[in-house]
């Protein structure tokens, strides 16, 4: 892996996004893949995650119910090495869930991420107060609904134009395990689905501590899961605030 001050830089300061590849094995992204599917296909899906039929799309939210693997996942050491290099080891999940693009599926719609689209602006680039990983649970092709972005599009701190992304878009595809890793402010999108198979990816949603949570399911974690939480999972769980704030005061965060 290439020294993480390269990638943040990267992300930060040039195209706004890396393609790390095979940080998933194959056997794992399969299992992903299907449990996401199952939980779609299940009534867990009515609270977790209904269909949108008008883009043909499903948006599973918090995985942390959904099996040890998504554990595992959302902990994983190269995503977290990059992403507390850009949001301090402090950090905090704000979502984490699977898009699958059903056979058909359309584009979602050109966007940034929580919290910007939140906020009124103007937009900073530094801090960066997000990073979303996106992960292929199986092949990103040309027909499959690989995700797009427009490089550098995060260095205007800017709500997205449909004009200029139309232009300016490109499309990743990648293999199955493989994780694009993006500032917040990147313009992106998904793409169509022209296959028969549904496309799925996990999404995470890593924030600066301070920030508020998007996913309210974030918060619906089962005690079983609580019990053998890492003090990592505890940490991104937002359960280490109050340890992480005396460290701030400690540094002499209030002057
Ligand atoms: O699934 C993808 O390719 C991207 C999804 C996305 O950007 C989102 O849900 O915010």
């Amino acid at each position: 892996m290439a020294a993480i001050s390269a990638i943040v830089e990267q992300i930060i300061d040039g195209a706004g996004f890396v393609l790390m590849p095979k940080l998933m094995d194959a056997g794992d992204a399969a299992f992903a893949r299907a449990r996401a599917l199952e939980v779609a296909a299940s009534p867990a899906a009515s609270e977790f995650g209904r269909r949108n039929e008008k883009i043909g799309q499903q948006h599973i939210r918090g995985l942390l119910a959904h099996g040890e693997i998504f554990e595992r996942l959302v902990q994983h050491p190269a995503i977290i090495e990059i992403a507390e290099g850009m949001l301090g080891d402090d950090m905090t999940l704000g979502a984490y869930s699977a898009r699958i693009l059903h056979p058909a599926a359309t584009e979602m719609g050109v966007h940034i991420d929580y919290p910007y689209w939140a906020m009124r602006g103007p937009f900073a680039l530094r801090p960066p107060l997000m990073v979303q990983v996106i992960w292929m649970l199986q092949d990103f092709t040309e027909q499959n609904g690989a995700t797009l972005v427009a490089p550098r599009s995060q260095l205007r701190c800017a709500r997205p134009n449909r004009e200029e992304f139309a232009r300016e878009a490109i499309k990743i595809t990648g293999d199955a395990g493989d994780a694009i890793i993006s500032h917040g402010l990147l313009w992106h999108d998904t793409s169509q689905n022209h296959t028969g198979e549904p496309r799925v990816a996990l999404l995470i949603n890593y924030g600066l501590k301070v920030i508020r949570p998007l996913d309210s399911e974030i918060a619906k974690v089962p005690a079983a899961v609580l019990e053998r939480a890492t003090p990592k999972l505890r940490q991104l769980l937002g359960l280490e605030f109050g340890k992480s704030l005396a460290r701030d005061l400690t540094r002499g965060g209030l002057y």
